[in-house]
């Protein structure tokens, strides 16, 4: 067991949640920057803490302001900081890339640099995706596959890694950049495709709904468990040296296969509810990603365990049981 301090931004989302879960069971002090609005709308915002909210300390502050993130590091002086937080949503990165691409690249620098002045010591994780492969010239994606990213989103992830990788060689951070690939679950935002779909489903089973109504549905993504994915995170600040590593399941499925087995599993046919809008197409998509994850199996002993089928399952059987259907 540990006594060590970590910090977590984006502590609220659904990694961030399974990231202290795991921490607090290593026996970390777990320490979360927030936004002021979350203190002040606790029973809302920080709903994925509820179980631990107790255990964990909180920091007001804004990835848009030096002056409060500086404030939060001289404080904490964590031995180990975990960078989640970002505007995370590809397609709102259309409507708005100025503010995708200011949030998520200062918030990255400002933070490697009031860790670099005031905690040198500290071990960083830049939270990179797979979304830098972009249009991927290669398939399967591992750590040499070079980026092609299709939206401000992409960009901004790209700017980052170059970021953590930059303070690394420059400074001697130990910074390592995690290029994860999708990860799910039943604590997922209801704007990604996996949560509209199973919550779709348990409204459709319940009576509340009658379609769902989707955009894209031959993309191609590697779906993993977050809860496993966030144990990656922090192997990859135990090794001996800083290093990026790419966590995905090495399998890809369809949108279209993610909603026939959702509906399937509460015995209904997808073809009677499903519609399709082009208003939900992205202008920039990236067709298929799929990981290798072979670098983190052989050097941090990671490797994902619940299958693709068992994601959907559980997704939907949560969504079911919050509207009290099964
Ligand atoms: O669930 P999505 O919105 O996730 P996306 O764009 O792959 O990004 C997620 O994973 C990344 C890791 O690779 C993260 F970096 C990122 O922050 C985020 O967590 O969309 C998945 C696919 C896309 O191809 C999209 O076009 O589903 C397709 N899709 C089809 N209909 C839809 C919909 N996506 C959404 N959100 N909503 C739809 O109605």
């Amino acid at each position: 067991m540990s006594s060590k301090c970590a910090l977590i931004t984006g502590i609220t989302g659904q990694d961030g949640s399974y990231l202290s879960e795991w921490l607090l069971g290593q026996g970390y002090e777990v320490h979360g920057i927030v936004r002021r609005v979350a203190l002040e709308d606790p029973e809302h915002r920080l709903s994925r803490l509820k179980a631990i909210r107790g255990r964990l300390k909180l920091h007001a502050a804004s990835l848009e302001s030096y002056a409060s993130i500086h404030r939060v590091i001289h404080e904490v002086q964590p031995d180990e900081c975990y960078h989640l937080a970002a505007q995370s949503f590809v397609s709102y990165s259309f409507d708005d890339e100025f503010s995708t691409l200011n949030t998520n690249i200062n918030g990255t620098h400002f933070l490697l640099s009031a860790v670099k002045t005031l905690a040198p010591q500290c071990r960083f994780y830049f939270a990179g995706s797979s979304e830098m492969f972009g249009m991927a010239e290669t398939v399967p994606q591992n750590e040499s596959t070079p980026f092609h990213p299709r939206s401000s989103y992409g960009i901004s992830k790209v700017a980052g890694f170059d970021l953590t990788r930059n303070y690394r060689e420059a400074y001697g951070l130990y910074a390592c950049n995690g290029i994860l690939f999708n990860h799910e679950s039943p604590r997922r935002g209801f704007e990604f495709v996996t949560r509209k779909i199973t919550s779709g489903v348990a409204a459709i089973l319940a009576g509340k709904s009658t379609q769902l109504s989707l955009g894209n549905l031959e993309a191609q993504r590697d779906w993993g468990h977050a809860r496993e994915y966030v144990e990656g995170m922090w192997l990859m600040l135990q090794q001996p040296q800083p290093d990026d590593y790419v966590i995905a399941t090495g399998e890809c499925h369809s949108v279209r296969e993610f909603v026939e087995l959702a509906f399937a599993h509460v015995g209904l046919d997808y073809t009677r509810y499903l519609t399709t809008d082009p208003e939900l197409h992205r202008p920039a998509e990236v067709n298929l990603l799929k990981g290798d994850a072979s670098k983190a199996r052989k050097v941090l002993g990671w490797t994902h365990r619940v299958k693709f089928a068992d994601l959907v399952r559980e997704m939907v059987d949560e969504d079911c049981r919050a509207l009290g259907i099964i």
